[in-house]
């Protein structure tokens, strides 16, 4: 079905254009699934007369928001941890005591697909609620071969039961499970000799990642994830130097990395090889919030360098118990001193980047799926500015 949306403040997000790429008067033609033409009001070409015409009455537009870091599937929850942090125990602490990451994998490999889809909706959900029309999910609860099958089916899954883009990363590498604990080669030949395989193979993968940190991989056993997956044809992206400086940026930007995330220990040696690469720097404030970290990523490196930033909630039950992207939004610009325009476009055009996929959304551009968000809002600072409020007016995805 063709619609027209006429009377509408559209930010565009198109590359090249200065700020929000913003039409002041414009209006949006989508035939199919996919953007045919926008521009101003004035401008509206012939083929729109018979299309549907919807009046947005100045309300501002912009591409559907795209969350590019979650761990939305998992079992269970670490409400017990966020206690046992009140009384002052670190997250390395409960890692190291077993707690952690690994209490999300008891409770997810207890989980058949079913569960973990049922779960997963309410969180999706959420972030539906606020304008968001992609969401990757990543695998890393489960921790061998069929429970990180079952995560990565669920989330496809996910994607069947509500009008949704789902991107999907496999991140075997997130910890080396309980069975496992004395023979790490033995997991690491696990992942690069039989689960990457099988994802690859099931199609069930869009991408893979790996947790590089003193309390996860090191650095040769990422080159190693990372060989394989390259060898599979499969792009890479790192959870790197979030809690100390291994260089995980620099690693990651020498296998062309489609992002490199959370980056608060990252040197100006890894943004500058980030900006080399065209690694997207993925900003998650929540994770930061929630540890209470206080060394701040490089921003104004990755400004001075070129470095694309994204934001995402990286919405998990341990480090970042939050599915609210306009809340990461908001951190984003309070904690991390981001701007307006810098959010905006890194919750939309740089999220869509840094999963291989701006070739198909994240901008309001004619070629592209028709994913839009639709806000009541007087200026797009609004979308940053507020805590706890929802100004969506619409969400359309794939012109439905
Ligand atoms: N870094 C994080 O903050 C999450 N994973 C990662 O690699 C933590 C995941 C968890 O604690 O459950
Ligand atoms: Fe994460």
């Amino acid at each position: 079905m063709a619609r027209l949306w006429t009377n509408a403040r559209i930010a565009t997000l198109a590359e090249g254009l200065p700020g929000l790429g913003t039409i002041e008067r414009g209006a949006i033609l989508a035939e199919g699934e996919r953007i045919a033409w926008v521009g101003a009001m004035d401008d509206v070409p012939a083929a729109a007369q018979s299309a549907k015409r919807i009046d947005l009455d100045g309300r501002w537009v912009t591409p559907g928001l795209i969350d590019c870091h979650t761990h939305l599937v998992h079992g269970g929850d670490r409400a017990l941890e966020f206690e046992m942090r009140l009384d002052g125990a670190s997250y390395e602490d409960i890692a190291r005591a077993g707690g952690g990451i690994i209490s999300s994998v008891k409770a997810t490999r207890a989980a058949s697909v079913e569960q973990l889809v049922a779960s997963a909706l309410p969180r999706l959900d959420r972030l539906l609620a606020e304008g968001v029309t992609t969401v990757e999910i990543k695998s890393g609860y489960g921790l061998d071969l069929a429970s990180e099958l079952a995560m990565l089916r669920a989330a496809r899954a996910l994607g069947d039961q509500r009008n949704v883009s789902i991107a999907t990363t496999c991140l075997s590498a997130h910890a080396v499970p309980p069975e496992f604990k004395h023979d790490r080669a033995g997991y690491l030949d696990l992942v690069v000799e039989t689960i990457l395989p099988a994802m690859a193979a099931e199609g069930l993968a869009d991408a893979v990642d790996a947790f590089m940190e003193g309390i996860a991989f090191s650095g040769d056993e990422t080159a190693r994830v990372f060989a394989k997956a390259k060898s599979l044809g499969l792009p890479v992206k790192l959870h790197a130097d979030q809690l100390s400086n291994l260089h995980g940026a620099r690693l990651a930007a020498s296998f062309g990395a489609l992002s490199v995330d959370h980056l608060e220990y990252t040197d100006a040696d890894g943004v500058a090889a980030m900006a080399a690469a065209g690694s997207v720097a993925v900003l998650l404030p929540g994770a930061y919030y929630t540890l209470r970290e206080t060394r701040l990523p490089p921003i104004e490196l990755f400004r001075q360098h070129g470095v694309p930033m994204a934001v995402a909630t990286d919405a998990n039950p341990g480090t970042s118990p939050m599915t609210s992207l306009l809340l990461a939004m908001n951190m984003a610009a309070t904690l991390f001193r981001l701007r307006v325009d810098e959010i905006i476009a890194g919750t939309t055009r740089e999220a869509a980047r840094a999963l291989g996929k701006l070739n198909e959304t994240g901008t309001i551009e004619a070629g592209k799926y028709c994913d839009l968000a639709i806000w009541d809002i007087e200026r797009p600072a609004e979308l940053v500015y507020r805590l706890g409020f929802n100004p969506l007016h619409g969400r359309i995805w794939r012109n439905r």
